[in-house]
């Protein structure tokens, strides 16, 4: 077994050990009441899952293994000469619950190359769709035609012994992290660039090899994916994707097939498409008032339009947060040292002025203040990245660090196929008539 997998073994190892001590002497520990109103709204607040990679604050926002964003980026290593965290340590830190040395990263980069080539069946594949299937589609196929290439559905097949799960899990997942950013490059690259790819270069740690990929060779684009990658990794476990992913997963279900569903629910505009729905709201604003950089009177006229017409403003609120997400403020400090006068992004900035004292006086929405999306988009613009279709399949890119991460761990940690309890309307008109229990 390689030197880095026995490593990962006695950590998890260890882990388990704990998880089991704490479960035999405080298993029966209460943590919550559940009410009628969180079953019926999303099961909001209720805590059920155990996600080991990443911790969400309402208020400060995403913690990976401990470390705020801020934090990461003054202590993950750096490019040579770049300034962002590589997402490599990221990923590291992570999967060990260690922060990387400069040689963990550099081997996590060799790592990662090592496993990159992807099987010409899964660019046919990807070619037999049309030109106008939407990126995210294309991106989950392209997913799918790789699970031929699943070590854990073979070795399964083959008849594996439960304690060797997260052996096969951990090679699936590197070889899909590996891979990605090939897959999503050619996606953009056929759809967007005539359908003329460009080779992988094997000097580039994983992200900068990925702006490499899509054609943007300006070392500002390759700090801007380096940071893109490392922020939208993870964001603890409910969300859609990783919940998705988490999900499918306890069912043995192997990484690409579990993948492949948090991707199908990142897709959806009230998760990870609203980084495009962000930018296509403002062009059409833009196209609308006829101006690159709308007055705040002309913005707060135009929320209002668009909050009368039923619709969300994309960018804005979130189920968990109630204050700015530090991932807006990190890009928005990525804009102010690389672009502080790009059109764009001042718009955006005269949107985050104005936006949420208009969400706040409609005394319904719990978070006023923008999410990871409202910013991402206007970035990419600056750089020539106007195809905003393509955005959430970046964000696919980067949440698969986390979502794999985190199924390492499951299996690592044996945990079970989940499988929550549900009510009908009918039962619980009984409950409250006393006729009827809802607890089994
Ligand atoms: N614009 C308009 N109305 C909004 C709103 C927004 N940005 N955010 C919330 N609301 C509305 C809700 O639709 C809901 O209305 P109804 O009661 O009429 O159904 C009400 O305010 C209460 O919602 P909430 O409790 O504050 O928010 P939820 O936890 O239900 O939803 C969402 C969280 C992120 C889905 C929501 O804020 C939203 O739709 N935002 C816009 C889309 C968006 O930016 N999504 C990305 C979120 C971050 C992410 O996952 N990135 O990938």
């Amino acid at each position: 077994m390689e030197a880095y997998k026995e490593k990962f073994k006695a950590t998890a190892e260890k882990e388990a050990a704990e998880i089991k001590e704490i479960l035999k002497d405080h298993g029966t520990k209460k943590i919550g009441e559940v009410s009628l109103s969180q079953v019926y709204q999303g099961m909001r607040g209720i805590t059920g899952l155990v996600s080991e990679t990443s911790l969400l604050d309402s208020q400060d926002g995403i913690r990976f293994r401990g470390k705020s964003i801020p934090e990461l980026q003054a202590t993950l290593p750096t490019a040579k000469n770049g300034h962002e965290p590589l997402p490599e340590g990221l990923f590291h830190l992570m999967l060990m619950n260690e922060l990387p040395t400069q040689a963990d990263v550099e081997e996590m980069t060799a790592r990662w190359q090592r496993r990159s080539h992807v099987p010409t069946h899964v660019f046919n594949t990807i070619d037999a769709l049309p030109l106008s299937t939407h990126p995210m589609t294309m991106f989950v196929v392209g997913v799918m035609a790789l699970q031929t290439q699943s070590s854990f559905a073979k070795e399964y097949a083959k008849g594996m012994n439960k304690k060797d799960y997260w052996e096969y899990t951990f090679d699936d997942a590197m070889d899909l992290i590996a891979r990605l950013p090939r897959i999503a490059a050619y996606i953009y690259r056929r759809k967007y660039k005539n359908n003329e790819h460009i080779q992988p270069n094997g000097m580039l740690d994983w992200a900068g090899n990925f702006a490499h990929m899509l054609g943007y060779e300006d070392e500002g684009f390759k700090e801007l994916m380096r940071l893109y990658m490392t922020i939208h990794a993870d964001h603890e476990g409910g969300n859609v994707s990783a919940h998705a992913t988490h999900l499918v997963g306890s069912a043995l279900s192997d990484p690409y097939l579990s993948f492949a569903a948090g991707m199908n629910g990142l897709a959806g505009p009230l998760h990870g498409l609203a980084n495009q729905e962000v930018i296509k709201w403002i062009f059409e604003m833009q196209e609308t008032l006829g101006t690159e950089v709308p007055s705040p009177e002309q913005i707060t006229q135009y929320v209002k339009d668009t909050l009368a017409s039923g619709k969300v403003v994309p960018g804005y609120g979130h189920a968990v947060l109630r204050k700015t997400d530090p991932r807006f403020t990190a890009q928005m400090e990525f804009g102010k040292k690389h672009m502080p006068k790009d059109p764009l992004c001042l718009t955006v900035w005269n949107i985050y002025e104005t936006v949420p004292p208009i969400l706040q006086s409609l005394g319904k929405i719990k978070n006023p203040w923008p999410n990871v999306d409202a910013h991402s988009g206007a970035l990419l613009v600056h750089y020539g990245m106007v195809e905003y279709e393509f955005y959430t399949v970046l964000f696919g890119v980067s949440r698969a660090l986390g979502v794999m991460a985190s199924l390492i761990w499951d299996r690592a940690l044996g945990f079970p196929i989940e499988r929550p309890k549900s009510i009908t309307t009918q039962l619980v008109k009984e409950w409250l008539e006393g006729k009827a229990e809802i607890w089994e």
